[in-house]
């Protein structure tokens, strides 16, 4: 059993039962069984359980969204958020069954046609920041392709993955179809991993536990998605709306308090304006409502672990603090939101993904300036532009080598649009109008006539 706890309180919440290597070996065989029935099932009746799927996930949204409040500690207005979207991913591949059509391509001496075949067991594995958004825009396309799933929540917040697999089975859909199984990564994820019969494994978390997985996969060519850390850059332009782009910088990085790959956790500000943008930012970081996330006022809850914490706080070194918001005293792994001048451009600080409520602020002379910091990373998720330029704004897009760019806004995800890294920061797309195909194989069948 597994102690969860709620990291606003440190108090023990529940206690989840671990999945064993050989109970992750069953149910991957009763998913196995179940796969030629669920990829036959006619388009319609596929979507309609989705649907029902969806339509139990709107019923018991305020119970998923005070289950990851205690869980997560995530505030209750991101955790309503996330239990929306996963009713809206829900619902928007509940409609893919008709979307996966096949081609039919003119050739000499016969008939060409292509099928989009599902892949048969699907692992999805997810980290703890996100964990109702990020198991569904795994497993929605997969079971809408016609693949049966089997997800392993993280084990530090399982509460809302275990509630989903219970809504499914309320939907009707078959037991075998869609499990959760909680666990350990080193256990069931692994398996996922190493198992001949799950043919894909879709996995976000660590670049360095996804390097593992993707290794572990080439054993057998198995198909994999990654989605991985972010260093994500925040690129001020002296052209923009300096108000507007200092007001809004805490919220592109200090959200669900920097646990987020999409975190903008590298300020990056015209030099002519640096100044008179650090003096706006530092009333919007201390105006940043920091305490118990069950208010709806709160703006920013507590980190998920002591030991999390405690990894943040390895990335501070005093001098360096421009100056910080607030967090509560008291029970809690809270940690402040926090704004760093960096001493070089070397520093941990902006380097190395911290994922807490920590955020750099440098300077840059010009665009060409901007693009080189902004690229001189591993990774490539996400990032924003700030200008009134089009053009700038254009070419700027062009060059940062990161999957999701938003000018003059902070928005990375949108269940219609494609979301996924570059370089170190992933592997494929989730998300968007593509995203089931890629749980399929594409088959081409040639008829001689
Ligand atoms: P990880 O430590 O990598 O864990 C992620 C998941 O993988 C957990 O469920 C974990 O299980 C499991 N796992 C660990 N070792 C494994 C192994 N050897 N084989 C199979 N599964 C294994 O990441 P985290 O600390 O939970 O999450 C934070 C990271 O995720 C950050 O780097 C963040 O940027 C990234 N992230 C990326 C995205 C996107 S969309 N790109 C979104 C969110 C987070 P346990 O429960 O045992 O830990």
């Amino acid at each position: 059993m597994t102690e969860v706890i709620n990291p606003a309180t440190e108090i023990v919440v529940a206690s989840v039962p671990s999945t064993s290597l050989e109970e992750t070996d069953a149910a991957i065989a009763r998913a196995q069984a179940a796969f030629p029935t669920w990829r036959d099932v006619a388009p319609a009746d596929r979507s309609r359980l989705l649907r029902r799927f969806a339509d139990a996930v709107e019923q018991d949204a305020e119970n998923l969204a005070q289950l990851e409040v205690s869980n997560s500690g995530h505030t209750i207005g991101n955790a309503r958020w996330e239990a929306g979207n996963v009713r809206d991913v829900l619902t928007y591949y509940a409609a893919a069954p008709e979307r996966l059509l096949g081609k039919q391509i003119p050739v000499p001496g016969g008939i060409d046609i292509t099928f989009n075949e599902p892949l048969g067991v699907v692992g999805v594995i997810v980290p703890w920041n996100f964990p109702m958004p990020i198991a569904v825009w795994g497993f929605a396309p997969a079971l809408a392709a016609g693949n049966t799933v089997v997800v392993k929540p993280a084990e530090l917040t399982p509460l809302t993955a275990i509630r989903l697999g219970e809504l499914a089975r309320e939907a009707g859909l078959p037991e075998d179809v869609f499990q959760v199984l909680p666990g350990k990564g080193s256990v069931v994820g692994q398996r996922f991993v190493t198992h001949p019969a799950v043919r894909k494994v879709v996995f976000t978390g660590s670049t360095e536990v996804g390097k593992q997985i993707m290794a572990g996969c080439a054993e057998q060519v198995k198909r994999v998605t990654l989605e991985l850390g972010g260093k994500n850059a925040n690129i001020v332009f002296a052209d923009a709306d300096i108000e507007r782009a200092a007001a809004t910088a805490p919220y592109g990085v200090f959200d669900n308090a920097g646990q987020d790959c999409c975190a903008r956790s590298r300020i990056l500000v015209q030099r002519s304006i640096f100044d008179r943008f650090l003096e706006l930012l530092e009333p919007a970081v201390q105006g940043v409502v920091v305490g118990d996330p069950g208010s709806e006022a709160t703006e920013m809850g507590p980190l998920i672990s002591a030991a999390h914490r405690a990894s943040v706080a390895s990335f501070i070194d005093d001098p360096t603090v421009a100056f910080r918001g607030s967090a509560p005293d008291g029970p809690g792994f809270w940690f402040p939101p926090t704004v760093v001048l960096p001493s070089s451009p070397t520093d941990r600080t902006v380097t190395e993904e911290v994922f807490g409520p920590v955020v750099t602020v440098q300077a840059f002379e010009d665009e060409a300036d901007a693009i080189r910091m902004t690229n001189d990373t591993d990774y490539g998720l996400s990032g924003s532009i700030w200008t009134n330029d089009l053009g700038r704004a254009l070419r700027v897009s062009r060059a940062v080598e990161a999957g999701n760019l938003s000018v003059n806004s902070h928005s990375s995800v949108r269940y219609w649009t494609p979301f996924g890294g570059f370089k170190q920061s992933g592997l494929g797309r989730e998300l968007g109008p593509d995203a089931a195909l890629a749980f399929t194989e594409t088959k081409n069948v040639f008829i001689a006539t």
